[in-house]
């Protein structure tokens, strides 16, 4: 199995599961987390993604093997397969937290960018690879890239190809924290844990509303945020949130719409 499913309580942990190609994608591992991310989505149980990678690496972007021989006529079909998933992990409802546990290099380190928070051990880097084998970011690379890190490192990142440490990514933004390797789990865990209890329909709204800000004017961006007030505050989660600080005492949300 290209990937691993684990129910937690409230969230689910998705495990890239190519180990010995450092969980390199191929066509059906791309397959196999749409599938994963649209039953997760599908589970009103399911409130929050954990995303990491089994043993020493993330993620080493498209596996070489399958392309090596590939007429270039069969590439834009290729990256059709992986589009829907960093699509489906940016609109998706549910928040995802990413673990990058060892190298993120290519399409690895820009599924990792398409999360909503993303941790990485100290030991790991991301690498846009893409360069090294005269290829361009995708995987929304060019989108995500200077969103995050701005223009002047994003170009640098992407012509230069060098690997950047976690604690480097950390510090210019491109992901939330560094973590010692031996917490990276854990934490990860109990961030999923945190926001599997939060008030679920507000996180997705937060995700339109970010994605959204990407191409709206602050005009448009004003009349957005009003429209999706309108449904968070619609939910049940924000009465409790609301009483819930009244009566000082911690919020109890259900994640379930009005
Ligand atoms: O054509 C298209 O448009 C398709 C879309 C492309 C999107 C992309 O993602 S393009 C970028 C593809 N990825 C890469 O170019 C990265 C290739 N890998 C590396 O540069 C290095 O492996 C790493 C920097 C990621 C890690 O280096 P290191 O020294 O820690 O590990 P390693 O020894 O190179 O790799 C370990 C094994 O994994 C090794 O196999 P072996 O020799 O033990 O049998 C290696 O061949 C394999 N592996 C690593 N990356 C890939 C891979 N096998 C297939 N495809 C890979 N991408």
């Amino acid at each position: 199995m290209t990937i691993l499913v684990e129910r937690r309580a409230g969230y689910r942990r998705i495990t890239l599961n190519r180990p010995e190609r450092l969980n390199a994608l191929n066509i059906e591992m791309g397959e196999a987390l749409v599938a994963a991310l649209a039953a997760a989505e599908a589970d009103p149980a399911c409130r929050a993604l954990m995303l990491t990678g089994m043993g020493r690496g993330f993620c080493a972007g498209q596996d070489l093997n399958e392309i090596v021989d590939m007429p270039v006529a069969e590439i834009p079909a290729l990256i059709d397969h992986y589009n829907p998933l960093i699509r489906r992990l940016a609109a998706s409802p549910l928040p995802i937290v990413c673990a990058v546990n060892g190298v993120a290099a290519g399409a690895g380190a820009n599924l990792a960018l398409a999360c909503d928070i993303v941790l990485a051990a100290r030991s790991a880097s991301f690498v846009q690879a893409f360069a090294r084998i005269g290829l361009i970011p995708d995987c929304g690379g060019t989108w995500f890239l200077p969103r995050l890190v701005g223009i002047a490192r994003a170009r640098a990142l992407a012509l230069l190809a060098e690997p950047l440490p976690a604690e480097t990514a950390a510090d210019w933004g491109l992901i939330w924290r560094a973590i010692d390797d031996d917490r990276l789990l854990p934490e990860a865990e109990g961030l999923a844990e945190r926001l599997a209890a939060g008030p679920t329909v507000a996180y997705g709204l937060m995700k339109r509303a970010f994605n959204a800000a990407a191409s709206n004017d602050l005009a448009r961006q004003l009349d957005l945020e009003r429209d999706l007030q309108s449904e968070a505050a619609a939910a049940p989660d924000h009465a409790e949130g609301v009483r819930a600080f009244l009566e000082k005492r911690p919020a109890s949300f259900a994640g379930k719409r009005g």
